[in-house]
């Protein structure tokens, strides 16, 4: 398994409920790296780009305006395996499904306040990184 680089969000629902500090103790501990880390509230025009996948989904609207509410973390990640590595930790896309030990199993309810981001492959991290830290991985 090669090392990667992934980019990870605490979106706006995490921070308020004050769980950066829980999510980034979960990816310390389990051994993968903190690149970058940035606080900051999000353009609409970023958003609409880094979710632009979903761009044709009845749910788009609000998640670009949710995803640019209030301030988020983002962070560059690395490790062995860490694209897949991220999103075991993470759990789920929807936390009622999300196993608990998970991020989304332990601490969130609803679908679209799942607390964390997370690329799902090379492309999309590469593609992501390059919205949130441009020019840096
Ligand atoms: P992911 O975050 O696990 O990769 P995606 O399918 O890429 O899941 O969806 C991006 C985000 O959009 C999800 O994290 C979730 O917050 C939101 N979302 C996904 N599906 C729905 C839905 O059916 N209703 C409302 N929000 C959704
Ligand atoms: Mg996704």
């Amino acid at each position: 398994m090669a090392i990667e680089r992934t980019l990870i969000l605490v979106k706006p629902d995490g921070v308020k409920r004050g769980l950066v500090g829980e999510v980034v103790a979960r990816i310390e501990r389990k051994g993968f790296t903190l690149e970058a880390m940035e606080l900051r509230t999000l353009e609409r025009e970023k958003a609409e780009e880094h979710y632009a996948e979903h761009a044709d989904r009845p749910f788009f609207g609000e998640l670009v305006d949710f995803i640019t509410s209030a301030p988020l973390v983002a962070m560059c990640v690395s490790g062995e395996g860490a694209i897949a590595g991220m999103r075991t930790l993470m759990g789920a896309t929807n936390p009622l499904e999300a196993t608990p030990g998970s991020i989304r199993g332990d601490f969130a309810t609803q679908i679209g306040e799942n607390i964390v981001h997370g690329s799902d492959g090379t492309e999309s991290a590469q593609r992501e990184l390059g919205i949130f830290f441009p020019g840096r991985f």
